[in-house]
């Protein structure tokens, strides 16, 4: 394929699981060019029939507690059992050639050198639901790709964590021993969305110090409520680098798998999610529509103004905007 291969033949290239292609479709679901997007969602859409059965798990934790190892130990015990693993690294900081994707590709040489892997960074949309939209787009593609698990690593801290609950069927919160305080500034939004909890870095003399580390956050778990009704989020230890508890880890996922499939909240649980993406994509879409409109550039710019100088009040340069902009809001 060369050149600017039509819909059609990416599309066939994605289902046939060349990676070649399979990237040069993400790729184009990356762009922000408009011919580039109608062909893109053409693509999704025709793949859209494809996809939808894999394990879509996520991964966040502090910086350092191990996601990449984890995922790579992981993402290759998984392989031996016969699993395609894409793995995504969704990283807002960096929708550069940033330093932690090429830090994360280097962390995953075993795994990204396998024929039955797939790794690509996930870049920021730089708009609010732009970390989630772009991968999942990806994520919807490297299922077509026939890839049956997606592991989503999510960098730095914040909007993505609850960007990433938004994104997958399981969230996987990665902890380390030792490091004393409750809950490691994890926000309580973040913990109470954790399907599984995985004390890392489970090796050596640090072992006790996990167990313990394992009592406190099952005690701290059971005040919260449950991520999933009926679901009792377990709380394990693993050591990424020796693989020890990556069995138990998968267990845990397919259990919950099982849970959301019996009680048909995974398709709650992903209609819930595609709700919330259409809403942020059309409150995006009248957002670009709005500020498109003759006038409403040079009123913002007054608006700011104004209320710099305290002229007006910032309820009152709104409405000054919005008047400009020819829409009226009722109530
Ligand atoms: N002893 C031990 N070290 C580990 C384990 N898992 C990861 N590490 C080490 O911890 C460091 C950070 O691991 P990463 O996998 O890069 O952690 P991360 O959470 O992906 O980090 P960021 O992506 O930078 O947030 C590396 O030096 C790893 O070798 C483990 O199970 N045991
Ligand atoms: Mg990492």
């Amino acid at each position: 394929m060369s050149g600017r291969a039509s819909v059609e033949e990416l599309k066939q290239g994605v289902v046939s699981g060349d990676r070649a292609a399979l990237s040069r479709a993400i790729t184009l679901a990356e762009s922000r060019r408009a011919d580039d997007q109608e062909r893109a969602q053409e693509l999704i859409a025709g793949v859209l029939p494809r996809t939808g059965a894999a394990r879509r798990v996520g991964l966040t934790g502090v910086p350092g507690a191990g996601k990449s190892t984890v995922i790579e130990s992981l993402g290759l015990w998984l392989i031996e059992q016969g699993h395609k693993v894409a793995v995504l690294v969704v990283d807002p900081t960096s929708s550069r050639t940033g330093g932690s994707i090429l830090g994360d590709k280097t962390r995953m040489q075993a795994l990204s050198a396998h024929p039955d892997a797939y790794i690509r960074p996930s870049p920021s949309g730089g708009v609010l639901g732009g970390v989630a939209r772009k991968t999942r787009e990806a994520m919807l593609l490297c299922e077509a790709a026939g890839f049956d698990v997606v592991l989503v690593e999510s960098v730095g801290v914040g909007q993505s964590e609850a960007e990433l609950a938004e994104l997958v069927d399981c969230l996987c919160l990665l902890l380390v021993p030792g490091a004393g305080d409750e809950l490691q500034g994890i926000k309580r939004g973040i913990v109470e969305r954790a399907d599984l909890v995985v004390v890392n870095k489970a090796d050596g003399d640090r072992i006790p110090l996990a167990k313990r580390a394992r009592g406190d956050y099952r005690h701290a778990l059971r005040m919260l409520p449950p991520s999933t009704p009926g679901w009792e989020t377990p709380v394990q230890i693993a050591s990424a680098t020796e693989g020890t508890g990556l069995a138990e880890i998968w267990e845990s996922i397919e259990k919950h798998r099982a849970l959301l499939e019996e009680t048909g909240l995974l398709e709650v649980r992903r209609l819930h999610q595609q709700q919330k993406w259409l809403s942020s994509m059309i409150e995006e879409a009248a957002l670009k529509a709005f500020r498109a409109r003759p006038g409403v550039e040079q009123a913002v710019a007054e608006a700011e103004r104004d209320v710099a100088e305290e002229k007006l009040t910032v309820p009152q340069a709104t409405q000054n905007v919005i008047d400009a902009s020819g829409f009226s809001i009722e109530n």
